[in-house]
């Protein structure tokens, strides 16, 4: 499986793809920004899921650590993250990606109306975006998440200090977080009325 999935050919390809999404995002971004006069993607980031990640991955999901395995059942090797600054513009964006007539929507996962249990609140697209190059033609999945900042904040804390941590071992620092996605998801609401208010003066 290593050996496959670290193939240059099969790393360009993800890469190819990395392009076309972010390429797309960035029309989608011009657009909307044309239309509301403001910045809406604060960023983008792009990350290929690293083999010994896929292999925690699929040994977490029950799944034998082939190189099918990891290109069948996980959906994330390519993970493509949009950041911006308004719950609002995270659902502006989600279905302007899915008006796209070259992306299938594979699936989609609103964990921000129905935030994982430990608290995490994003949106994530799962999409089959193809690409042509040269005489070839073939979609890559992909997996586009999107969140606000302050979203974005409650990830890279958890990333750092709970997430994949055992649990026992982490149980106080789960919950003070947990309290801090709610605290995150008030002010969320109250910028975006704020912003909203100072558009009606
Ligand atoms: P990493 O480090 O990003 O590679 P699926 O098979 O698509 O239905 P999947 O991928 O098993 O579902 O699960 P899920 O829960 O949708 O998670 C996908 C990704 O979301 C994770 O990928 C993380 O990037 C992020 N994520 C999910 N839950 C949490 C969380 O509680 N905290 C943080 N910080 N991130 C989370 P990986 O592969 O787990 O990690």
């Amino acid at each position: 499986m290593q050996q496959k999935l670290s193939n240059p050919q099969f790393l360009l390809k993800k890469k190819w793809a990395i392009l076309n999404v972010e390429f797309k995002l960035k029309m989608i971004d011009l657009e909307l920004s044309t239309e509301y006069k403001r910045t809406v993607m604060q960023k983008i980031e792009h990350r290929i899921k690293k083999t010994d990640s896929i292999t925690r991955k699929l040994i977490k999901k029950g799944y034998k650590t082939t190189f099918e395995n990891a290109i069948g059942k996980l959906n994330d090797i390519v993970g493509i993250r949009v950041v911006c600054l308004y719950s609002d513009d995270v659902y502006k964006i989600a279905s302007m990606l899915k008006q796209q007539k070259d992306f299938t929507l594979i699936k989609e996962k609103d964990y921000i109306q129905n935030p994982k249990k430990s608290g995490y609140q994003s949106l994530h697209l799962i999409m089959d975006v193809p690409f042509t190059y040269k005489n070839e033609t073939e979609a890559q999945r992909v997996e586009i998440q999107i969140r606000t900042v302050a979203m974005d904040f409650w990830a890279g804390v958890d990333n750092q200090i709970c997430y994949k941590k055992k649990p026992e071992e982490m149980k106080k620092a789960e919950e003070e977080l947990k309290n801090y996605s709610n605290v995150i998801s008030r002010i969320d609401r109250q910028m975006l009325e704020l912003r909203k208010k100072v558009e009606r003066m």
